[in-house]
């Protein structure tokens, strides 16, 4: 098949997973064409039959905001008549699958070309914050040829939040076993040898709850020798900083920044936590337990589907620091109870989403909707 993909390129779990798909795509055999923003994240090296497409930035006087999704949806039928593109699959309803729906209706000729929209948990959420967003997207939701959302959480609220009468169809997150299995020449020397290691990655937004983050790390501190590890930059990152001073544990902290290469940090990780005020999936969750470590995460979203409470992890209340702090020193002090919970983390990532079993999904999908 030739599929072509939109999707954010940055380094949050949407632009990774789809970069990771295309990869996968690509690696059995069929043609892929990425149209984004930027250079993808995730995407490094040479890939055979994977092409990455640019849709060009206007800036122009009377442009308060330069109108991008316009260029991208002509971009998109520009590249679906050139290679003769059969599916468009995006990541996110609205801009991306909204753009391709526009390609769609240029694309006269093209009878049989189809769009996939698959849901990462903005669409959502965005409407909640901007209601202004609602009738675009539920119309995108409505026209596009198949609607796929990462969690059965996320495919729930958005058919009640929309009142979507078609199907969405839930198609679980993967990762990639061959990411996880490289040889990162060695560990990184993250903490002293006497110190655990907690972590936190993400994109320093509200949602994230960072600074809950640093509140169950003092009060873990103060029972167990450890160092917090902070994988990520965004809004809350002043924040975050400002309260590690307030809280005393500046000097146990460390800010690490943007990293590419998450596979040779997360197996360094004693424990992860992500104490997110909703998570349509977790993907940080699902690497965590990939790479065998614990995770705590909120018992809020699709990530209930992901981390299995008191099996591969814990899932706490929403802001509960007392609970997160106590699951944390548990899992950090007892160490039988540490290994069991990464290995069963890792025998539940290894049999719920593994990436041939996923990636099969969507090609079923890709020539269920070729057929329709
Ligand atoms: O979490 C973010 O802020 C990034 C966002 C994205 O668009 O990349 O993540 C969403 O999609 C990921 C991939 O499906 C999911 O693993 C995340 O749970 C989801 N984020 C939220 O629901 C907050």
């Amino acid at each position: 098949m030739k599929i072509g993909i939109s999707c954010h390129a940055t380094a949050g779990g949407s632009g990774i997973l789809a970069t990771e798909l295309g990869i996968a795509l690509a690696q059995r055999g069929h043609e892929v064409h990425f149209v984004t923003e930027e250079p993808l994240f995730r995407l490094q090296g040479f890939q055979e039959r994977l092409y990455c497409h640019h849709a060009d930035k206007i800036s122009y006087p009377v442009f308060t905001t330069p109108p991008y999704t316009f260029s991208l949806a002509s971009k998109i039928a520009e590249i679906v008549d050139e290679y003769g593109v059969d599916i468009w699959h995006t990541h996110y309803a609205v801009p991306y699958a909204t753009c391709a729906l526009i390609a769609r209706d240029m694309l006269t000729a093209r009878k049989n070309f189809k769009v996939i929209a698959t849901l990462h948990g903005t669409d959502i959420t965005l409407v909640g914050s901007d209601p202004s967003f609602f009738r675009v997207t539920k119309h995108t939701m409505e026209h596009s040829d198949a609607v796929t959302a990462v969690s059965r959480w996320l495919a729930k609220e958005t058919i009640e939040t929309f009142q979507i009468r078609r199907e969405i169809k839930t198609i679980y997150n993967f990762f990639n076993e061959e990411r996880f299995s490289k040889n990162c020449g060695g560990k990184p020397e993250l903490a002293a040898p006497h110190e655990k290691v907690i972590m936190h990655i993400s994109n320093f937004r509200p949602v994230k709850r960072v600074t809950d983050v640093l509140r169950v790390f003092k009060k873990v501190l103060e029972r167990v020798p450890s160092r917090l590890i902070m994988v990520g930059e965004g809004p809350e990152r002043v924040s975050a900083v400002a309260v590690s001073r307030q809280l005393g544990i500046w000097e146990h902290v460390r800010y690490l920044g943007i990293h590419k290469n998450i596979e040779c940090l997360l197996p360094c990780a004693d424990l992860v936590i992500q104490p997110s005020e909703h998570e349509s999936f977790g993907l940080v969750p699902l690497e965590a337990m990939v790479c065998g470590v614990p995770v705590i995460a909120t018992a809020s979203g699709g990530v209930c589907e992901v981390v299995e409470h008191g099996e591969t992890g814990y899932l706490c209340p929403v802001g509960d620091i007392d609970a997160m702090a106590a699951c944390a020193i548990e899992v950090l002090t007892n160490p039988t109870k540490a290994e069991q919970m990464g290995k069963k983390g890792k025998e539940r990532a290894y049999r719920l989403f593994s990436r041939d079993n996923i990636v099969c999904q969507y090609e079923e999908l890709y020539s269920e909707v070729l057929r329709s």
